[in-house]
């Protein structure tokens, strides 16, 4: 009885030992996965016309700052949100990012997970990348949806909690993620529009807004992100 009492005793002893060594004041790494769960020709447009959806490239940001990329209903900063969500372009987001206050690291995902080439990730695709973190630190994540003027996904603005009681967090975190319009782009139908990311004559064409970045909340399908997007992360083991 004392025996098994004490075994039990060291056990748990060396487990708290494990979670400081990994989460005490070494960074934790994390893969994050953005697949793109829709169906080939899923959408009907009011015209009949049947489109598929795509998600362009995007940045993956670790920060502590409590709304490092948009504030919901301000106008966009003009940091480089409004190409990431009209055009897909991540690139000017990522470069003004880098040097913003409580921001940790950027980390543009482009490539396809199995492409040779950057591009969208088209229906059953995905793009991975890694991040690294610290206890504290938060993530957020912005890409375009591919048929819209100007709208991303993205988590609230105060991003995603990647650490709980200072333990890692692991899974599907979809749900975190929103629909958002950035409030530059007077707004198409979606996937059919002549100003929108595929059709477009070329970046930067359509009707400016001067609205406000908020979530949009149409009632379609692509409007609740975690019904075409899955979004998970995952943590590496801590070194021993
Ligand atoms: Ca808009
Ligand atoms: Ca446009």
């Amino acid at each position: 009885m004392f025996t098994k009492v004490l075994s039990v005793t060291i056990g748990a002893i060396l487990s708290v030992a494990g979670v400081a060594s990994g989460n005490g004041d070494k960074p934790t790494e994390f893969t994050v996965r953005v697949e793109n769960i829709t169906k080939p020709d899923a959408f009907t447009a009011s015209n009949g016309t049947k489109w598929s959806l795509a998600f362009s490239p995007g940045t993956a940001v670790v920060h502590t700052n409590k709304a490092p990329i948009f504030t919901s209903e301000k106008k966009d900063r003009g940091l480089g949100l409004e190409a990431q969500s009209e055009d897909g372009d991540p690139g000017m987001l990522a470069k003004s990012l880098k040097s913003g206050k409580g921001i940790k690291s950027v980390t543009v995902f482009n490539m396809p997970v199995g492409a040779s080439a950057p591009g969208p990730i088209t229906p059953g695709a995905a793009y991975e990348t890694t991040i690294t973190a610290m206890p504290g630190e938060r993530l957020s994540l912005t890409l375009m949806m591919g048929q819209s003027n100007d709208w991303f996904y993205a988590p609230a603005e105060s991003g995603i909690e990647l650490f709980h009681n200072g333990k890692a967090m692991s899974g599907d975190i979809s749900a975190q993620v929103y629909l958002w319009d950035a409030g530059t782009e007077v707004d198409q139908e979606a996937g059919i529009g002549s100003d929108q990311g595929p059709r477009q004559k070329g970046p930067n064409t359509g009707k400016a807004e001067s609205g406000v970045v908020r979530k949009v909340q149409d009632g379609k399908a692509y409007s609740n992100a975690s019904s075409v997007l899955r979004v998970t992360i995952t943590p590496a083991m801590p070194a021993m």
